[in-house]
């Protein structure tokens, strides 16, 4: 009977939600399916924001809508870059003057962090870090959930951003 429960369990994933098809798969590649399927709903809000909102800013200081996308994208793939290489290092982004370079961009980065996600083992996300960080010490998964936090909550932003540009309909939140 316990064996059996061990084995229904993995088949739910890291929010404890039920695994679709009740695929067994490792850690890893669920934790990148679940960043995926939000990084995909920030892509779609993207598409439907003009050019000519690219530096709205909701405050005074605040990020630009553009920055704002471009900071995500770019802080997320060092995060999951983090579990290999454990350097805390600016991520390269390159200068964007239209909305249309800011999709570019940012497509480039989901492409690069999944290619960096797809080469992680689930050892790899168990081997403690070298963060000096208080809240990111531990197994190097801890970078991973900081990241799928970090995007969720400037993905937030970016809803809001968009409502405050005129967007009206915008996707389901994953
Ligand atoms: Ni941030």
């Amino acid at each position: 009977m316990a064996q059996k429960n061990n084995v229904k369990m993995s088949f739910f994933s890291v929010d404890g939600r039920p695994n679709k098809g009740g695929i067994n798969l490792g850690q890893a590649k669920q934790m990148m399916n679940e960043w995926l399927q939000h990084r995909n709903v920030l892509e779609e809000l993207l598409e439907l924001i003009d050019d000519k909102h690219i530096d709205f800013k909701p405050w005074e200081g605040a990020m630009t809508l553009g920055e704002l996308a471009l900071h995500v994208a770019g802080w997320n793939d060092v995060f999951v870059t983090m579990v290999k290489t454990e350097e805390f290092a600016s991520p390269d982004v390159t200068e964007c003057k239209t909305m249309r370079d800011v999709r570019k961009v940012v497509k480039d980065f989901t492409e690069k962090t999944k290619a960096t996600y797809e080469s992680l083992t689930d050892a790899d996300l168990e081997t403690e870090n070298n963060s000096s960080h208080p809240k990111l010490q531990g197994p190097k998964k801890r970078y991973l959930t900081a990241m799928y936090d970090h995007e969720i909550h400037h993905k937030g932003q970016l809803f809001m951003y968009a409502r405050m540009v005129g967007v009206k309909e915008v996707p389901f939140f994953r």
